[in-house]
């Protein structure tokens, strides 16, 4: 374990390591025989002096405390934040004051709306939430990888959790928004719709935690030392890309491993492939964000990237798993008014609420407000202040002095210098006690349309796809109709091709587009597509396979950071054509082809006459190919490509064949194939292939 981590090196003294070690009871006392109830005679009954028994039990009756009422499902990270940019024209936090800063940073990534053991691949917005233990205390950055809000004011929050949750009467569905009291409450709540073009693209299907964009979604403030003020937007880029899985992929995920966005995590760390994003702020001067046609304190309304570029001055980097999942990714309590001095909130009324709430929820979660000393949340910075007592307690404060202002105690703690601690903007705050919000936050449909129009076609298509599927699982005709409805002021074409999909009448007179812009930056097109590091290749091969071939393989995949693994017909060694053995990676009967990004068929003819006489192989192609991913087929391995009627393959060609990302070579041409098939890999998804794939039985 990486211990130059000073966060980590905080953690240490709380680390349990069991070896040489005597089992004993919570008291100290060592315990002998652990496996039997002290018992009145060999068949009892118990007795209720068994101390141990006792304990045992009773610490396990309370083992589980509340998951979290939304995000309960997550996975987190150690790592750190080092600054590439000082950022000391725009704000005093001293984590960006200078280039090459490092920062310990704590990063749980979430669900949002299933409960804590529900799959990881559903169609859901996921958490993005930051610890920064800096010197001046512990900032939170708690974002999502979506960067609008279904709603603009924290009031509605509970109205739609609820609506999104499973019904009250039978509790289903289980982390889905595909329901009718969810569809009902949004087509009802016209501001919602921005984040619905969202929710129904591509964003909210990620290939992996490590492929996504974070977002602080709210307004913040920057304030640098002169007390000047920049409103600020948060953004992580993942250096590999912002990528989704295929939807029906996502879904057969869910069965053949619910855990996958929770694994590829885990695994990434373990073989070193560590999570990278870049750091980025918007910001617009305070004084100037009237020039917007949005308003900058509206969570429904993005800032266009570019209106208000990216201005790149950080990078995170994940490189240790945490060591207990309870003690750390549990117990992790993150809140947006976690701040540091040069980062201050906004006027954001869903900020302004969700201020209140997390502390709030977390008293609740964690048992009382003592939970900023469980370990994971301890500041690194030096804790001294005057709260006193509560459930759990572990500081023992000395002196009597647990007041303030005193003198017993030498007036200490003593209030910090305003220089260096933190001071509240002042921002002047005038007006009449009103339930009310600003003009521009009535303009619910120019950004979501400006979303559409911004999405390449095969977008396009996933979106509609994804509304069928969602509003057509709505049994009330008239939520859906009314959806329809609401779609229609983005735009009358997408409203009148959902209409199609979900039995409902097109909008009678459709509006035109609500915004003719596009913004470059909100599609996937347009993301990184040219790099095929971590990602993961299913070798096909049974008896008979070409073994030079495979060492080949695996050294082109590995130069390029790509990892492949072995998938025979069964857990049995396979012996090459040169009688040597290989101990299979996975085989047909655990694996399946939706757990890769990329499949290649290896050379040797005995090995693909196998795997063509087996239904799971034909299946694995198929389905491959169907979900859009790189597919190879290597000499005799086209054989296989052929045999599943894949529409492509071009058998007449001499050389590497290469066409919507499927590779096939004659043998031998081991580094043409490889060059033409990694970067189809890289390329992630061949999303033309959607319509012949419609052909294909997978
Ligand atoms: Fe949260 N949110 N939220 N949220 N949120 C919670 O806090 C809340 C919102 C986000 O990994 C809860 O400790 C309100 C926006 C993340 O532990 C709770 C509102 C964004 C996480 C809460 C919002 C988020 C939470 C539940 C509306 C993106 C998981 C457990 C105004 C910027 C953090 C907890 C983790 C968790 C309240 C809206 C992100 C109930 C009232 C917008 C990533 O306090």
């Amino acid at each position: 374990m990486p211990k130059s981590n000073p966060k980590d090196q905080q953690l240490e003294p709380f680390r349990e390591d069991p070896r040489g070690t005597t089992l004993s009871t919570d008291q100290g006392v060592p315990i002998p025989d652990t496996d039997t109830t002290l018992k009145a005679g060999e068949r009892g009954p118990d007795l209720l002096e068994d101390f141990h028994f006792r304990e045992r039990i009773t610490h396990f009756d309370h083992e589980v405390i509340p998951e979290r009422v939304v995000h309960a499902r997550g996975s987190a990270a150690h790592g750190y934040f080092e600054c590439t940019r000082a950022m000391g024209e725009f704000t005093k936090a001293r984590f960006l004051a200078e280039a090459g800063k490092r920062t310990p940073v704590f990063v749980r990534f979430s669900q949002v709306v299933g409960n804590k053991g529900s799959a990881d691949t559903v169609r859901d917005v996921r958490g993005f939430a930051t610890k920064f233990y800096t010197e001046d205390g512990n900032y939170d950055l708690v974002g999502n990888n979506i960067p609008v809000f279904f709603i603009q004011d924290a009031i509605k929050f509970p109205d739609l959790v609820h609506a999104i949750k499973p019904e009250q009467d039978h509790h289903m569905p289980q982390a889905s928004s595909a329901h009718d009291t969810f569809w009902d409450f949004i087509s009802l709540m016209p501001e919602s719709m921005h984040m619905i073009m969202w929710l129904m693209s591509d964003r909210a299907v990620v290939r992996s935690y490590r492929m996504m964009e974070g977002f602080g979604v709210n307004t913040y403030r920057f304030v640098n030392a002169a007390g000047k003020a920049f409103f600020v937007k948060f953004h992580w880029k993942p250096v590999l890309g912002v990528h989704s899985l295929a939807w029906d992929e996502a879904q057969k995920l869910g069965g053949r491993d619910a855990d996958w966005l929770r694994r590829d995590l885990w695994e990434a760390i373990e073989l070193g492939d560590f999570p990278t994003f870049d750091f980025g702020v918007q910001l617009i001067p305070e004084g100037e964000e009237d020039r917007f046609d949005f308003d900058v304190l509206d969570a429904t309304k993005i800032w266009p990237e570019e209106e208000v570029p990216v201005q790149f001055c950080g990078r995170l980097v994940l490189d240790r798993n945490p060591d207990n999942f309870f003690a750390e990714t549990e117990q992790v309590a993150f809140c947006p008014g976690n701040l540091v001095p040069g980062v201050d909130v906004s006027e954001d009324p869903l900020l302004q609420g969700r201020l209140f709430s997390y502390i709030d929820t977390q008293i609740s979660r964690l048992g009382g407000p003592n939970f900023t000393e469980i370990p994971i949340n301890r500041p690194l910075a030096p804790v001294h202040n005057y709260h006193r007592d509560a459930m759990h307690r572990q500081t023992i404060n000395t002196g009597k002095a647990n007041y303030f202002p005193n003198s017993i105690g030498d007036g200490q703690p003593a209030p910090a210098d305003p220089a260096r601690g933190f001071v509240s903007h002042p921002v002047p705050v005038t007006g009449t006690k009103i339930r009310a919000r600003g003009p521009k936050f009535a303009d619910h449909f120019s950004q979501a349309a400006l979303f559409w129009n911004s999405m390449s076609e095969h977008e396009k298509k996933h979106i509609i796809r994804a509304f069928h599927f969602e509003i057509g699982k709505v049994t009330s005709p008239i939520i859906r109709q009314r959806m329809v409805d609401l779609i229609g002021n983005v735009s009358g074409e997408l409203a009148a091709l959902v209409a199609e999909g979900v039995n409902c009448t097109p909008p009678l007179e459709p509006k035109p587009a609500a915004s003719k812009k596009a913004s470059p930056a909100l599609s996937q097109e347009n993301t990184v597509r040219d790099t095929a590091f971590s990602r993961r290749i299913a070798v096909l091969a049974a008896d008979g396979f070409d073994y030079e071939a495979l060492e080949r393989i695996r050294l082109a995949a590995q130069e390029a950071g790509a990892h492949t693994k072995v998938v025979a017909p069964t857990g049995r060694a396979i012996v090459a054509a040169d009688g040597r053995e290989l101990a299979p990676d996975v085989t047909l009967l655990t694996a399946s082809s939706v757990q890769f990004d990329a499949t290649l068929v290896l050379d040797g003819e005995e090995s693909v006459a196998a795997l063509v006489q087996r239904g799971p192989a034909l299946h694995w192609v198929n389905e491959t190919y169907a979900h859009c991913k790189a597919l190879g087929g290597l000499g005799a391995g086209v054989v296989l490509l052929s045999a599943a009627d894949i529409p492509e393959v071009e058998f007449e060609g001499e050389g590497v064949q290469c066409c919507l990302g499927v590779v096939t070579a004659p043998p031998g041409a081991f580094d043409e194939f490889m060059a033409a098939f990694l970067e189809a890999v890289a390329a992630h998804r061949h999303w033309e292939r959607e319509e012949p794939a419609m052909r294909v039985p997978a």
